[in-house]
């Protein structure tokens, strides 16, 4: 494949960051190919405005069949598609999942990145030049805080297996990077939101209750620990960030975070407050959805992703919680009007 088109290839192209950062790529030219795993029933909803049919002739999206298991498919897709940019963004990414299934984590989230790493190694001596890598790393690493806010020194200290397996994930990119090989960058993002977040993830839990409950299709909203602190970003914004790292000539690594700090608790009382709900009246607390170890609280410090790439986060909290309950304001409608319970895949 020879073109003077910029290609890069994404890992979780199916999830939220993978959807929003195909459309940044897009943007700038380049030719995107993302690998999808086999499922019976394909999830391509985040994708299907970026289909050969919507983006027109020279859509540029070619969608490949893999699996971060599979060592093997992993080494002929970096062949085939001779990227310049592979974003590893695939990851058994549930945080409280992980405690239930640790093996299958490690296997996907930690042992995945290292066979992503080594088609890479083979990719660039077959290639011929340098492939850029970038890890998504994540601030569940800091776990059990030991500073606030987290900067890129902060020691870890991961309080789930999927932490410690991505720890492992990023170690093994900086080993890489410093055993002279690998342009690799791992971006420490802290948690980001969108409309397209998962739908068992805390945030979009309680937009897309808030909305139902609105519309009488929902009464209650279980959850687990309320007093848990996040540093809450916007996705669109922290995909930006993961391109900017493989713009610099060296890798290293940053923190992608607001340096703002909420509750889980404040995020329900913006979400129900901005349809004129008060979410005293609707939230149960199940015990069942509290986490055998728990990361209390986070707050990132993005100085250096400032000063170094230029980043800074445009979406404020309150425009954050806005988007995310409008968005499913929407689907509830839709929901209420068709008369059943509409997923949007997520
Ligand atoms: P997400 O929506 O859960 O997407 C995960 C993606 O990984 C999906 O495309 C999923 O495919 C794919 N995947 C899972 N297992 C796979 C496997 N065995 N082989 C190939 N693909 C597989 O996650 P996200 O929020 O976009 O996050 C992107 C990455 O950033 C993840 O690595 C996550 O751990 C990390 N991260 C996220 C945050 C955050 O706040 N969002 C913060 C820090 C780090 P299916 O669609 O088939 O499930
Ligand atoms: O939304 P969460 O599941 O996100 P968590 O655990 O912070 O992980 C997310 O962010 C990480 C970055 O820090 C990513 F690496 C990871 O992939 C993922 O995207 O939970 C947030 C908080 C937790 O303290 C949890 O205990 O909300 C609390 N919580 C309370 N009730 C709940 C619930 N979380 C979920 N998912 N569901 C509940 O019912």
């Amino acid at each position: 494949m020879q073109t003077d088109t910029r290609r890069a290839l994404i890992t979780g192209i199916t999830g939220q960051d993978g959807s929003y950062l195909t459309e940044w790529l897009l943007g700038r030219g380049y030719e995107v190919h993302g690998m999808v795993r086999r499922s019976s029933s394909p999830c391509l909803g985040r994708l299907a405005h970026l289909t050969p049919e919507s983006l027109g002739v020279g859509g540029r999206v070619t969608l490949h069949a893999g699996d971060m298991g599979d060592a093997g498919g992993l080494a002929r897709l970096v062949q085939e598609v001779a990227p310049h940019e592979v974003y590893n963004l695939a990851a058994q990414s549930h945080v409280g999942v992980s405690f239930d299934q640790p093996t299958y984590t490690a296997d996907v989230n930690a042992v995945g990145a290292l066979r992503l790493i080594e088609a890479i190694r083979g990719g660039q001596d077959a290639i011929g030049r340098q492939i850029r890598f970038y890890q998504a790393s994540s601030s569940e690493l800091f776990g059990r805080v030991s500073e606030s806010p987290q900067t890129e020194s902060t020691p870890f200290h991961p309080r789930s297996p999927y932490g410690v397996a991505k720890l492992y994930a990023h170690w093994i990119t900086v080993n890489s990077r410093e055993s002279g090989w690998l342009h690799g960058s791992c971006g420490i993002l802290f948690n980001h939101e969108s409309p397209r977040r998962g739908e068992a993830f805390v945030t979009r839990k309680i937009t897309r209750a808030v909305a139902r409950i609105s519309l009488g299709l929902q009464k209650k909203l279980s959850l687990g620990n309320l007093d848990a602190l996040r540093d809450w970003g916007y996705a669109p914004d922290y995909v930006e960030a993961m391109w900017l790292m493989l713009q610099q000539d060296d890798p290293d690594d940053y923190v992608i975070a607001t340096g703002e700090t909420r509750s889980v608790r404040e995020f329900c009382e913006k979400a129900f407050g901005r349809l004129g709900l008060d979410y005293r009246e609707f939230i149960e607390c199940d015990p069942r959805l509290f986490r055998p170890a728990e990361v209390d609280l986070l707050c990132g410090s993005p100085t250096k992703a400032r000063e170094r790439l230029g980043w800074k986060p445009r979406m404020t909290f309150d425009g954050l919680v806005a988007t995310m309950v409008d968005a499913d304001l929407e689907l509830a409608r839709r929901e209420s009007d068709c008369g059943g319970v509409f997923s949007d895949g997520t």
